[in-house]
């Protein structure tokens, strides 16, 4: 199995080397939205420990992901009035993963909207700023 590289994307997000649009964050989790969503919404839940993917992460850190990415999905119902949540979670290039930091996608749906194509195209920073905000917003009242 290949091993951790502090240097991917996420990593450098999650030390505040690079931008993003925060949505969540405790001690073990950060959330942020991914910059090219498949969905209005669409947000990434990480552990904060180095974890390739579900084949390395620690068994306490992934619980305390799937219970942030429940939060993340409850609020989300809320702040786009959605129909629907689409989870997803990528393993290795194979699987389909692409950053090599365990992350969950949390896709918040509408019905009969159907999804955009992966990293297809990315949103404007000003909507993502506002749907963060709207999604934080969400979670702190819930
Ligand atoms: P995957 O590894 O296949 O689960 O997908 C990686 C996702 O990360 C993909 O939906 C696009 C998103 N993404 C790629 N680069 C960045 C970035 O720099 N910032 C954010 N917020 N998302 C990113």
């Amino acid at each position: 199995m290949p091993t951790y590289d502090p240097n991917n994307i996420f990593a450098k997000i999650l030390r505040g080397e690079l931008p993003c649009y925060k949505v969540y964050e405790d001690d073990k989790v950060f959330a942020f939205l991914d910059i090219m969503p498949r969905a209005p919404g669409h947000t990434l839940v990480l552990p904060k420990a180095p974890a390739r993917n579900l084949l390395d992460i620690a068994p306490g850190d992934l619980a305390a992901v799937a219970a942030a990415a429940q939060k993340v999905a409850k609020a989300a119902m809320t702040a786009f009035n959605s129909d629907g949540i689409t989870v997803q979670q990528f393993n290795e290039g194979a699987g389909g993963q692409v950053v090599f930091h365990l992350h969950v996608h949390v896709i918040p749906r509408k019905a009969g909207v159907p999804m955009k194509p992966p990293a297809s195209e990315k949103e404007k920073p000003e909507i993502l700023a506002e749907q963060a905000k709207a999604l934080a917003a969400a979670l702190q009242s819930g």
